[in-house]
C-alpha cells in the first residue's frame, strides 16, 4: 500500500555552512531510517503502521512512506542504531548495530559490533580492539573500497589514534582503524550513509546548532568535504512527511540516491558531406536524470585527418539536472583535393557522474563533394 501523496524532496540550496558555499543536496529516490522510540507513521489514507526502534522505515519519497520492516524480529530490550541495506557495487549484504548487549540466535552482541542480517559478525568490536562501552552508533560502506566506516558515540582511543563521535571512522582489517572524513566539531553523527569519498549523508543525536545553523535529530544533512571546510546542506527532514518524527530521532540510514543515468551517442555512425560545413552529434541520457553532469568529448584521427578532413574537438558536454540530450557540432573542412571518402571517431572519454555505455564512439563518415559529383552524373572530372 502506498500513500498517494507526492512528496518530491526539494533540492534545497539551504546552506548549513561557515564555507560560504552554496550546495544543493543529492537527489534522492528513497530513504530507509531507523528511529530511536516507536512511532505510528501513515502509510495510506486512513491507516498506519508501527515504525519499532528495532525496525527499519521505508520511506518512497515520491510517493510518501510504504512500508516498515522489522526483519531482526522483536528487540525489545535494544535499538537498532546503525544500518546499512547493501545494495550497491559492495553487494547486497544487509548490517546492522544495536545500542546494548543483545543476544541474538544464540550469539551475544555488543554494541560495538555489526552483523549481517544472517548473523555473520562482520565487524567484531573485540577483535578490533574497540574499547568496552563504546558504542557504534551509525555505519555505512565506502562505495569504492566496500570498507566499513563507521561511527562511535564518545571518544575513544582506536588502535593508538583517538577518534570522536563526529569522525567518520574506515576499518579495515589489515589496516585496522583510519579517519574517513570529519564533520568537526562536537556532533555526534548517529545516523551514516557515504555516497562518494567526499560525500555523505548523515543525522545528529539532538537538535543543535551545526555550523551556525539548527539542524533536528531527525533530519537528513548531506556534507561535502571536497572543499578546504566540510559545507553542509539540508537534505530531507522526516518530520515534513508527518509530524510525529517530531518525538523520534532518526538513528540508521540507509539512502537510495536517484539515478544519474548512462550516457551514450545516439547512432554509432554519421553521415557528412565535405562542404555540410558541421556536423552535429547526439548525446543521449539514459536511465536516469538526477544532477549536472559533464561528458568528456574527443575525436579521433583514423583515414580523416584533424585540421586537414575536420577540425579537432576536445572538451565537456555539460548535462543539467533532469537533461537527456546534448548535441555537439564538429566542423568539416571542405578541401579542394580529391581524397574520396575519409572517416573519424568520436568518443565519449569519461563522465563526472553515472556511466558512459555502447555505442561510446561515433564514426563519422565524410563524403568528398567532388566524389558526390561522381557518382550524381556518372562521370569523373
Ligand atoms: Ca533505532
Ligand atoms: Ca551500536
Ligand atoms: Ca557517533
Ligand atoms: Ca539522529
Amino acid at each position: 500500500m502506498v500513500r498517494k501523496v507526492s512528496l518530491r524532496v526539494v533540492a534545497t540550496a539551504l546552506l548549513l555552512t561557515a564555507s560560504g558555499m552554496v550546495q544543493s543536496s543529492t537527489p534522492l529516490d528513497a530513504i530507509h531510517f531507523s528511529t530511536d522510540i516507536h512511532i505510528q507513521l501513515p502509510v495510506d489514507a486512513g491507516s498506519s503502521a508501527v515504525v519499532n526502534d528495532d525496525g527499519i522505515a521505508q520511506l518512497d519519497l515520491a510517493t510518501g512512506f510504504s512500508e516498515s520492516i522489522n526483519w531482526l524480529g522483536t528487540l525489545d530490550r535494544s535499538d537498532l542504531d546503525g544500518f546499512h541495506f547493501g545494495d550497491d557495487a559492495c553487494g547486497t549484504e544487509r548490517l546492522f548495530s544495536l545500542s546494548t548487549y543483545t543476544e541474538i540466535a544464540g550469539a551475544v552482541m555488543r554494541p560495538g559490533d555489526v552483523f549481517s542480517e544472517a548473523g555473520i559478525k562482520r565487524f567484531d568490536a573485540t577483535a578490533a580492539g574497540l574499547p568496552n562501552g563504546v558504542n557504534v552508533d551509525a555505519l555505512s560502506r565506502d562505495p569504492v573500497s566496500c570498507d566499513l566506516v563507521l561511527s562511535i558515540d564518545i571518544v575513544a582511543n582506536l588502535g593508538g589514534t583517538i577518534f570522536g563521535p563526529s569522525d567518520l571512522i574506515r576499518w579495515n582489517s589489515n589496516v585496522g582503524f583510519t579517519l574517513f572524513q570529519s564533520i568537526g566539531g562536537h556532533h555526534n553523527v548517529d545516523a551514516l550513509h557515504v555516497l562518494a569519498a567526499d560525500r555523505a549523508l548523515f543525522s545528529v543525536d539532538v537538535d543543535q546548532q551545526l555550523f551556525g545553523l539548527l539542524v533536528r535529530d531527525d533530519d537528513l544533512i548531506e556534507v561535502d568535504f571536497s572543499g578546504p571546510m566540510p559545507s553542509f546542506s539540508l537534505s530531507y527532514s522526516p518530520r515534513n512527511l508527518d509530524p510525529t518524527l517530531m518525538r523520534a530521532n532518526l538513528d540508521a540510514l540507509w539512502a537510495q540516491p536517484s539515478p544519474v543515468g548512462d550516457f551514450r551517442w545516439a547512432l554509432a555512425e554519421a553521415l557528412a558531406l565535405e562542404n555540410d560545413g558541421n556536423i552535429e552529434l547526439q548525446i543521449e541520457r539514459i536511465n536516469g536524470s538526477a544532477g549536472a553532469v559533464s561528458v568528456s568529448v574527443e575525436t579521433v584521427d583514423d583515414s580523416a585527418i584533424a585540421g586537414v578532413d575536420y577540425t579537432a574537438f576536445s572538451g565537456v558536454a555539460d548535462f543539467a539536472d533532469a537533461e537527456l540530450g546534448r548535441t555537439i557540432t564538429i566542423p568539416i573542412i571542405d578541401n579542394a583535393t580529391l581524397e574520396g571518402s575519409r572517416q573519424f571517431f568520436v568518443d565519449l572519454t569519461s563522465v563526472s557522474n553515472g556511466t558512459i555505455v555502447m555505442p561510446s564512439r561515433v564514426t563519422v563518415l565524410i563524403r568528398d563533394d567532388e566524389e558526390d559529383q561522381f557518382f550524381s552524373d556518372g562521370f569523373e572530372n
